[in-house]
């Protein structure tokens, strides 16, 4: 598994082109990609490539590879953004946000001229919400309202722990995630935006129509999907 994620990360290099801005994803595979970044710029010389991280974690790791970071509003425009995805399914809609960087990842994801996904085969599902819960951000305070309206989805939440002892998971933005699951997700974009509508929900991980190109590691090789 290791190996593929590697590889994908690796064939995302030549999407790279000196005086970008890249949007840094979350996550196992991203941080391969961060650490092949590093070693390409040092490598090529690269002057004017920065990246924009989605997360603390984004943000150490690029630190550590030589990769200069610059935040949201200092930048013009995102050329091109680089993550993982928890599900992908024909059309390429996403669910994502174990990491619990969803929102970050969406606000910089949304904005980049080219939003490349990076997964191993076994993220590939026929329908959203087959193998994984969808994560919501939510506002502390209306986390069980939530939950319970969810109800109404034909879903079911559960707050994500850290552990029983040390509580709730927490976001960089100090809020709490959900992880919901539904019955069936027919229609992913329609979901995406009715959640979206519920007071107290930041943002949810369901990402529609926003991926333009899927690497997929296989053990036959990376595929394309677009
Ligand atoms: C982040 O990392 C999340 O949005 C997604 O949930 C996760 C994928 O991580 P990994 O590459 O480790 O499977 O992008």
């Amino acid at each position: 598994m290791e190996e593929l994620k590697r590889a994908v990360a690796k064939e995302a290099l030549k999407f790279i082109e000196d005086d970008m801005v890249v949007g840094l994803g979350t996550g196992s595979t991203t941080a391969y990609f961060i650490e092949y970044l590093g070693k390409l710029i040092m490598e090529e010389e690269l002057e004017d490539v920065y990246g924009v991280p989605t997360s603390y974690q984004a943000r150490l790791l690029a630190l550590e590879y030589g990769v200069p970071v610059v935040n949201l509003d200092e930048v013009d425009a995102i050329d091109i953004a680089v993550d993982g995805a928890d599900e992908v399914d024909p059309y390429l809609n996403l669910i994502k946000g174990r990491g619990a960087a969803l929102t970050m990842e969406k606000i910089i994801e949304y904005r980049a001229g080219t939003f490349l996904v990076l997964v191993d085969e076994s993220k590939l599902v026929e329908r959203l919400g087959q193998k994984m819960p969808v994560p919501i951000e939510v506002i502390p305070a209306a986390w069980r309202a939530i939950a319970e309206e969810l109800e109404v989805f034909n879903a079911t939440a559960e707050l994500r722990m850290a552990s029983k002892k040390d509580g709730p998971v927490v976001t960089e933005n100090g809020n709490f995630i959900l992880d919901a699951r539904f019955h069936r997700i027919d229609d992913p974009l329609d979901l995406e935006i009715e959640l979206n509508n519920i007071p107290g929900v930041v943002e949810n991980g369901i990402f529609a129509d926003i991926a333009d190109i899927v690497l997929v590691g296989t053990r036959e090789g990376v595929k394309r999907m677009e």
